[in-house]
């Protein structure tokens, strides 16, 4: 007998398919391991599978269907090797703070690229927004800087329960990835927004205000009406992937939008005269710190970094 379902939950030894609204464990063939993108994780939540049982009534995984799009980062920058953080998804949400712990511009512009460079439209959760009420400077200038790059801020508290109408609407109906650093409160959110689901959550150590990787394995959960969300693990860095220097400025919207301007057709933004990107970041219609980003990853080889 052959079912076909989505991964709804993937530990790497199993994996929870769900077939008709029924829950199917699994394992995977040895022999899907060698098929496709080289990744530490051949099958991903979100990946529509065919699966069967054998004679012993155990089911395995015996095919994936190829992905509508996935986010994939270098795993670490000592291995050459990728993981798929989850497939078939309609939204990214990146789940950021700028406190308690602290969320590099440099990750969510990394993360925002691979979104860009996948067609996977995103929105930035600007999280614990209640300990931030001594720093609205800090809080315009963030939104400022995406806003100017044309991407959705939501500003919320999952513990205050502020900004999650927004957040509820995005998600009916679509299948809506939850990303960011350990500890910035993923979890909490998905809680929140539903909260008959038993989901697990940390605390942010003492002394290096860090989460502490609560959360083990991608699981996706049903939400609303019509609607999934994907609990993810926090992720340190986001390594960049089949992304080519040259066309790495195509993934940053608000230079999409200057770059008709510059006197070269073929300007990399970098050093040329004439250059209506470098001219926007000077004017500040381009956030420098975006801009700085761009140049970084250019100058980075292994297109690795925190
Ligand atoms: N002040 C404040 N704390 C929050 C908020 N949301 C979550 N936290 C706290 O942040 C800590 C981490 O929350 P989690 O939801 O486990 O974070 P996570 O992003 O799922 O972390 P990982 O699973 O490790 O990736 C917990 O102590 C939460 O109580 C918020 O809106 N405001
Ligand atoms: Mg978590
Ligand atoms: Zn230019």
């Amino acid at each position: 007998m052959i079912n076909e379902g989505v991964v709804v939950r993937a530990t790497g030894s199993w994996y929870e398919v769900l077939c008709d609204g029924q829950r199917i464990n699994c394992r995977i063939r040895g022999k899907l391991r060698l098929k496709g993108v080289r990744s530490t994780n051949p099958v991903v939540v979100g990946d529509i599978v065919k699966c069967e049982s054998d004679a012993n009534g155990e089911w395995v995984i015996c095919d994936i269907l190829p992905r509508r799009n996935y986010i994939i980062r270098r795993a670490s920058n000592l291995s050459k090797e990728s993981h798929i953080i989850a497939a078939n998804i309609d939204r990214a949400m990146i789940v950021v703070t700028l406190i308690e712990p602290v969320t590099a511009l440099e990750f969510i512009d990394r993360f925002l690229i691979t979104c860009e460079a996948y067609k996977v439209p995103a929105t930035i959760l600007l999280a614990k927004i209640d300990l931030l009420a001594e720093a609205p400077e800090a809080v315009e200038a963030f939104h400022q800087t995406y806003q100017s790059a044309g991407y959705e801020v939501i500003d919320i508290s999952a513990t205050e329960g502020i900004g999650l109408e927004r957040v509820k609407e995005l998600l009916e109906g679509n299948v809506t990835l939850i990303s960011g650093n350990s500890g910035v409160g993923k979890s909490t959110l998905v809680g929140k927004i539903d909260p008959t689901l038993d989901i697990r959550t940390g605390e942010i150590s003492e002394s290096f205000h860090k989460g502490k990787h609560t959360t083990t394995f991608s699981t996706m959960y049903p939400i609303g009406n019509n609607g999934f969300i994907i609990d993810t693990p926090g992720i340190k860095g986001f390594g960049l992937i089949e992304i080519d220097d040259k066309e790495l400025w195509h993934y940053f919207p608000e230079m999409i939008a200057t770059a008709g301007e510059c006197r070269f057709y073929n300007c990399t933004h970098t050093h040329e005269p004439g250059c209506a990107v470098t001219e926007a970041v000077k004017e500040g219609k381009i956030a420098f710190s975006r801009y700085e980003s761009y140049l970084k990853i250019l100058d980075d080889d292994d297109k690795y970094r925190k």
